[in-house]
């Protein structure tokens, strides 16, 4: 049933119900039922934990690669076993998410029994939150390192031109008390998505985002989309931080940099084809203790320096709320996306 809230009429759905709602427009869009399974309870999970940047706002982009042919959603991962430690995907031109689905156990194993492992997925398109890869681990006792690069619309820090993607970086280490600690961030001033949804909604961004196309800084969204570029977070701070993306998501994977695809001659196409690179360490073979108890007393002695927030808490509270009450979804969204299920 759908009411009204403030001045918006929503429609409150289950996880499950979003889930199952998305799994039907994947299908129905030509991915195979393994990539619909995976990549609807990606997205799902983004929009119940409030990465709105990533939740249902990215199903048309989505939608509208697979229809101009530019990813394959129904690429069937190889998994290549290369070394104790290591991994490789070839994801075949398909999504990202399903690539580290394939070789998930495998790299557990490897950890487990090497104390560290590294997954390196190339020829792959990642349009999602960084989060969800990540988080998952560290709730098996695991720390986690992620990495992706996306699309050329970063001015390295001292350059005139974009070059970098947004590449954001996630980590994720377990608590003894608690959610895991999770930080994912872009190493750009501000996510793509958020310049598109601001531009959507009308508002300015804060100084400090972006440039126009003549290079000057803008406070417009929509004269960054329209042939200006984003700027890195934290000046050469960022920027190094990016360059790194670059080199460990596509050059260490044998993926593509941000700057090395041409999806001129797909129109419609927004997925990054790109790689990615995930480092997961079991802890206690570092210190030879419990290292959940350790960064217990890390967050313990943050809360006691005044931190009340810590990344990652804003969207547990988000997930908490959403799986008691529901997840408020706009009706014009909640029906445009039943239309895309085939009604
Ligand atoms: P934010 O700046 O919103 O948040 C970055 C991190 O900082 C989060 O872990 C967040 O925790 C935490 N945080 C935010 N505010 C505070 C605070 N006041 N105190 C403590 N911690 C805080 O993220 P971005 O805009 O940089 O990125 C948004 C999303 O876009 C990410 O999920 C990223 O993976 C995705 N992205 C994906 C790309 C791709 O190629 N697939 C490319 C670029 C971005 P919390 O989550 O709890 O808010
Ligand atoms: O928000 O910057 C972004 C982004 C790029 C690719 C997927 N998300």
């Amino acid at each position: 049933m759908s009411e009204a809230r403030g001045d918006e009429q929503v429609q409150t759905v289950s996880y499950l119900q979003l889930v199952d709602l998305l799994r039907r427009i994947f299908l129905e869009h030509g991915t195979s039922p393994d990539v619909a399974r995976v990549l609807s309870e990606n997205c799902a999970s983004a929009q119940r934990d409030g990465s709105d940047s990533h939740g249902i706002f990215r199903i048309p982009g989505y939608l509208s690669s697979l229809a101009s042919g530019w990813v394959d959603g129904q690429a069937v991962p190889v998994v290549e076993d290369v070394a104790d430690a290591f991994i490789r995907v070839d994801a075949a031109n398909g999504f990202a998410q399903p690539a580290l689905a394939a070789a998930r156990s495998r790299l557990i194993e490897k950890v487990r029994k090497a104390g560290i492992a590294i997954l390196a997925i190339r020829n792959s398109h990642h349009f999602a939150a960084l989060w969800p890869d990540v988080e998952p681990f560290a709730r098996e006792g695991l720390v986690a390192l992620s990495l992706v690069n996306s699309m050329t619309c970063v001015v390295p820090h001292g350059a005139e031109k974009p070059l970098f993607g947004t590449n954001p970086i996630a980590f994720a280490a377990p608590r003894a008390d608690g959610d895991p600690i999770v930080f994912d961030l872009a190493t750009s001033a501000i996510a793509h998505g958020d310049v598109q949804i601001a531009a959507r909604e009308g508002r300015m961004l804060p100084a400090g985002m972006g440039v126009d196309r003549s290079g000057k800084p803008t406070e417009d969204p929509r004269a960054i989309l329209d042939g200006g570029a984003l700027l890195p977070f934290g000046g050469h701070k960022g920027s190094a931080l990016s360059m790194m993306v670059e080199l460990l998501a596509a050059g260490l994977t044998g993926g593509h940099f941000s700057f090395e695809f041409d999806w001129s001659r797909h129109p419609g196409a927004q997925t990054p084809w790109t790689g990615q690179l995930l480092i997961v360490i079991d802890p206690d073979r570092g210190a030879g203790q419990s290292f959940a108890q350790r960064s217990e007393e890390l967050v313990r002695q943050l809360h006691g320096a005044g931190q009340s927030r810590m990344p990652g808490e804003r969207r547990y509270a988000r997930r908490v709320q959403s799986l008691s009450v529901g997840i408020d979804i706009p009706l014009h969204d909640w029906q445009r996306l039943q239309a895309l299920a085939g009604g």
